[in-house]
């Protein structure tokens, strides 16, 4: 499976969007990693659907869209239009997941299935016939600067053997406290797509691009 680092920009810079996204794309990030947060299934906002006209101005950049809202289903229309390559949605929050990845679908974009910390894998088993990706949160969906969630790891191992075991390949990302001590354990248990917040890539005083390289170099699996 292909090892891929996202920025999640919720982490940046707020005041500088712009010269951040430049500074990511020019440090070798894969793609960038936009939360959406209703206030209801997260305790806080973030990010509008006005930020993806000011996206599509920006060349060579995928964007993957982490949807953490509730009725994920009534929501995937207002995004019809917009610039962006991917969206998942949480279990916890849709009612119809199967019928919110065939919405998503239609759009023409990939579509995954998110699982948050509290809730088991199996919830999700039936999904992998309709899904395309599947991101496991590594701490509690709502704010950056969290602990990691070891029992996590299980988690993804559990999930990655399922998938074997049908012979689907597909991605399995994590979000929350990536760094260059929770990547080689996430890789080793089948992880491969990794979103960089505070914890690994938007920290202390080394730039992005020696800290995407860190990320890169802690995966030897
Ligand atoms: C959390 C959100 C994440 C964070 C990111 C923070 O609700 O979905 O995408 O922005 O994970 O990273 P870190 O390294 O601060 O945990
Ligand atoms: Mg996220």
């Amino acid at each position: 499976m292909l090892f891929r680092i996202g920025a999640s920009l919720a982490c940046a810079n707020q005041l500088d969007l712009r010269g951040e996204i430049d500074s990511l794309k020019t440090a070798g990030v894969d793609f960038l990693h936009i939360d959406i947060m209703d206030g209801e299934y997260v305790n806080n906002y973030c990010f509008g659907l006005q930020l993806f006209d000011y996206l599509k101005e920006i060349e060579l950049i995928e964007i993957e869209i982490h949807l953490m809202v509730y009725s994920p289903y009534n929501k995937i229309e207002y995004f019809n239009g917009k610039h962006f390559d991917r969206i998942s949605f949480h279990i916890e929050a849709c009612k119809n997941p199967i019928q919110t990845l065939s919405k998503i679908k239609s759009l023409n974009k990939k579509s995954g299935i998110a699982i948050n910390a509290a809730t088991h894998e199996n919830s999700i088993y039936y999904l992998y016939d309709f899904a395309d990706y599947i991101l496991i949160m590594a701490v509690e969906a709502g704010f950056s600067g969290q602990d990691f969630i070891d029992s996590i790891v299980e988690k993804v191992r559990n999930i990655r053997q399922e998938l074997k075991k049908r012979k689907m390949e597909k991605d399995i990302y994590i979000d929350g406290h990536i760094d260059e001590n929770t990547i080689p354990i996430l890789c080793e248990a089948g992880a491969n797509v990794f979103i960089g917040g505070t914890a690994g890539l938007f920290k202390g005083n080394s730039s992005y691009a020696e800290n995407i390289t860190k990320l890169r170099n802690s995966c030897n699996f």
